[in-house]
């Protein structure tokens, strides 16, 4: 049996895995983290996500190997293409079981994941609560354009009622889902909502979300200008648009509050709806072993093993 999962160093406390003390090293700049030239449209909101994220991981001092990007499948989810970092461009919808392997077997890194709504609220939507419940440590950040944008327009879960798209020609039909109140019930301990438009409020939404000790879900407003134009303008300041933060005597603890917050017709309100502290499952898990591995700290791996069958006989 091998142990590195177990033996991988477990901190009981989260604080954030960067710069070693006293390291000299310098913080990455954005030519350091770039990789490919992105293949989005030109005026795509992913733009911006992209360049905070950047901007997050030079001001705080992330290494290269102390950073994962995981995404599914989109336009949004090319997103690890474009970083200069370990990354998985993985299945569609199947991002966050992937980041949840590695969230729970690599402590020591920065598990961040990008995707569309069609990624995390269709065929990814079991897990998106599933992860939400079980409070795994990642950041989760969904650039949420409100329609299928790789496919070429095709109507998403958060497409609103009316929207015409090659899936519903007549005006989608059905009842968008609100993903915030969709994280919210399932279990989410960070939930914000942010928008490509705001720049500095996308970094502090991101990194208010890596802070957390646990699962933080972003909903960042982006918008798809080849399938979507001007979807987000009423929440655009620069388009005429209002951009409400949220109240500043709101409680963040306050579950209902959150709720109802979540339910104000678009734009909506922006920044942090919930935050909750709640043992994470990478805490639970690693206790777990730590106990398992008290038990058989004398042996070596191959008497762990051969006991292990002996107990099958
Ligand atoms: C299993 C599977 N089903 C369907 C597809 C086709 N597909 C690729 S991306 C996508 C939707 C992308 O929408 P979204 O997640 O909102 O990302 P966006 O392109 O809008 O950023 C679909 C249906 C696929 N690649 N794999
Ligand atoms: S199709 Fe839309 S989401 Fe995709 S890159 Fe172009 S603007 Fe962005
Ligand atoms: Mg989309």
């Amino acid at each position: 049996m091998s142990s590195s999962l177990i033996e991988a160093p477990v901190r009981s406390d989260h604080t954030a895995p960067s710069a070693l003390p006293g390291s000299d090293r310098k913080p990455l700049t954005k030519k350091e983290l770039a990789a490919d030239h992105p293949t989005w449209c030109p005026g795509c909101g992913d733009f911006s996500v992209l360049a905070l994220y950047f901007k997050l991981i030079e001001k705080r001092k992330l290494w290269h190997e102390k950073v994962t990007t995981i995404a599914g499948i989109g336009c949004s989810s090319r997103f690890p293409y474009f970083v200069q970092a370990h990354g998985v461009h993985y299945i569609h919808g199947r991002a966050l079981p992937f980041a949840s392997g590695v969230s729970l077997s690599r402590p020591d890194l920065h598990v961040f994941v990008f995707g569309g709504d069609g990624d995390a609220f269709s065929i990814g939507g079991n897990h998106f609560n599933h992860t939400a419940r079980k409070n795994i440590r990642m950041t989760y950040v969904v650039m949420d354009n409100w329609v299928y944008g790789l496919t070429k327009k095709q109507t998403s879960p958060t497409s609103p009622q009316g929207f015409k798209s090659k899936t519903d020609v007549w005006g989608a039909v059905d009842q968008p889902i609100n993903p915030m109140k969709q994280a919210i019930s399932a279990g989410a301990t960070f939930v914000a909502r942010t928008t490509h438009s705001n720049p500095n409020h996308v970094l502090q939404m991101m990194e208010a979300a890596m802070d957390h000790d646990g699962f933080g879900f972003v909903e960042c407003l982006s918008e798809c200008v080849e399938f979507y134009e001007g979807a987000f303008d009423a929440s655009n300041p620069r388009k005429g648009g209002v951009f409400n933060s949220v109240p500043s005597d709101h409680d963040v603890t306050d579950e209902v509050a959150a709720y109802k917050l979540a339910d104000a017709p678009f734009p909506g309100y922006f920044g942090i709806f919930y935050s909750l502290k709640r043992a994470t499952k990478n805490a639970n898990e690693a206790k777990i072993n730590a106990g398992a591995m008290e038990k058989v700290k004398n042996l070596k791996d191959w008497q762990i093993l051969q006991q292990t069958f002996g107990r099958l006989k």
